[in-house]
């Protein structure tokens, strides 16, 4: 991963989370200096500035907890475009968010860069949840709890690009780490489709490195291309508050650099989502810092190079 070409793309959206606050996210990570970490590391940096939603005609749905359907729509739309053209070209993108209901566009613009490559595409979803609702089983009517299902080709997401969605997931090509709370009807629909999920009792009994290192063998066997959709949430809400959808009993700050520094080094990672980062619920910006450094674990910083020596 040395020398890479980054392009940072900054979504606004907060939609998706049902609260304001995260369409402040792309510029706390510009403020904790996310683009001078990259480039003091050997990356070049690129940043786009900041993407806007699409306008779209109301939309409605028979659930009537949904919130925001329209814009959901609108972001999705714009998001995918973008995403769909940077998988085109040789970068590394990363989606500065805004709330989890950007993967919606990102992964699925990606996931047609990775067809039109001939490549399957996996996604590490880092989250305190599994954001496998559909528009009916929601209950919260918040639409950042959906994209995972949306992108596994669940029905009744129609409205999301106002067109069937042409690449779906591979179910088992998505590994959820470090969930926590998942709802009942997300509970079934994970067990039907084949999810993979490692939820943090599986952590605290094997550690992190366990279920990582076998996911990473997973893609390497199948020459996939990685992506890693970052929820602050996956963090425990001790170390990372500046989210609105805190869980307690999240990964401490050794076990989410250690996922970033094994990514790093297994060299499979090609794009990433940084996610419901509200910089308004933070404390002095040190969620926001936290998330720059994970960054840069994940593209190479570390704490002791080891020359290599032969004796
Ligand atoms: N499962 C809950 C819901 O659907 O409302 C909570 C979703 C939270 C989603 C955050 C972004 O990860
Ligand atoms: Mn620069
Ligand atoms: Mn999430
Ligand atoms: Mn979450």
């Amino acid at each position: 991963m040395a020398g890479q070409d980054i392009v940072l793309v900054g979504i606004p959206m907060e939609e998706g989370s049902g609260r304001r606050g995260c369409c402040m996210g792309p510029d706390a990570y510009r403020t904790a200096g996310l683009e001078q970490e990259l480039e003091a590391l050997g990356h070049t940096v690129r940043d786009l500035g900041n993407l806007r939603k699409e306008q779209v005609a109301p939309l409605s749905h028979a659930n009537g907890a949904i919130k925001s359907l329209d814009a959901m729509a609108g972001w999705t739309r714009a998001i995918n475009k973008c995403a769909a053209n940077l998988a085109r070209d040789p970068v590394f993108p990363i989606f500065m968010g805004g709330d989890h209901a950007l993967a919606a566009g990102s992964v699925s613009g990606l996931a047609e860069g990775a067809a039109e490559a001939g490549r399957p595409l996996f996604v590490l979803w880092l989250d305190a949840h599994a954001d496998f609702n559909t528009l009916a089983s929601t209950q919260s009517g918040n639409l950042h709890g959906t994209p995972l299902a949306f992108l596994c080709g669940l029905g009744g997401f129609e409205t999301y690009l106002g067109r069937p969605l042409r690449h779906p997931l591979v179910p088992e090509n998505v590994e959820i780490l470090g969930v926590r709370s998942i709802d009942a009807p997300e509970r079934e629909l994970l067990l039907r489709h084949g999810v993979g999920v490692s939820d943090m009792r599986r952590i605290d009994e094997e550690g992190i490195a366990a279920p990582l290192r076998q996911f990473l063998d997973r893609v390497k066997r199948h020459n996939g291309l990685l992506h890693v959709s970052l929820d602050v949430d996956f963090l425990d809400p001790g170390i990372a508050p500046a989210v609105g959808t805190t869980v307690p009993g999240g990964t401490t700050f050794r076990e989410a650099h250690l996922v970033m520094e094994m990514l790093h080094d297994s060299g499979l990672v090609t794009s990433l989502d940084l996610v419901e980062l509200n910089p308004f619920l933070d404390d002095r910006g040190r969620t926001a810092r936290l998330m720059v450094d994970l960054v840069a674990s994940l593209f190479g910083r570390r704490v002791f190079d080891r020359p290599t020596r032969s004796f």
